[in-house]
């Protein structure tokens, strides 16, 4: 079951900046901070509140780390702005064999490593509407 926004990522060109920018227009401090090569990106995680199922939600900003990356090549078509949305499940297995089911194309055999330790998947944007979404099984409710 989905249970909450985990996150809304944001790609951009300069990740310091873009920090800047949150941390003086909003007070949004970075809670969390890390690079992912599989995903080609330096991101960071800027927590919004806690949530009553034991997760949070968060604004991940995006700097892609190399030219081949997802991020690196939506932004050359879209520049700045808002990547994909994540929606937050204590069992992001079951919750994308079901979505699977109904049609909707999983990228991921198997959920690959995300944020902080969690567990990811993604679903087509070209299945939801136009946006790239996110299943993420943190790692405080992973039960693996
Ligand atoms: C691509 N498309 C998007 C999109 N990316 N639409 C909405 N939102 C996006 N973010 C659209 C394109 O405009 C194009 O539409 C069509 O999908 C095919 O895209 P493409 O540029 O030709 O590229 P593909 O097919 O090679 O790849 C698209 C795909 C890929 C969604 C499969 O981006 C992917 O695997 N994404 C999942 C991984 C990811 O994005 N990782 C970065 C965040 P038209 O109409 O032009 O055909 S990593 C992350 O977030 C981790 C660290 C975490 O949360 O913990």
């Amino acid at each position: 079951m989905l249970t909450r926004i985990d996150h809304i990522g944001i790609a951009c060109f300069d990740l310091d900046k873009t920090v800047e920018f949150y941390r003086a227009t909003y007070g949004f401090e970075v809670f969390h901070s890390e690079v992912n090569e599989e995903q080609g990106v330096r991101e960071a995680m800027l927590k919004i509140n806690d949530t009553d199922d034991g997760g949070a939600s968060y604004l991940q900003l995006l700097e892609p780390t190399r030219e081949d990356s997802t991020v690196a090549k939506w932004l050359a078509k879209n520049g700045e702005g808002v990547h994909h949305i994540a929606f937050g499940t204590a069992d992001v297995d079951g919750d994308a064999a079901d979505i699977k089911a109904k049609g909707v194309r999983v990228l991921y055999e198997e959920p690959r490593r995300g944020s902080m330790g969690s567990r990811i998947t993604f679903l087509h944007p070209k299945d939801c509407g136009g946006v790239l979404t996110e299943l993420v099984t943190s790692a405080e409710s992973d039960g693996h």
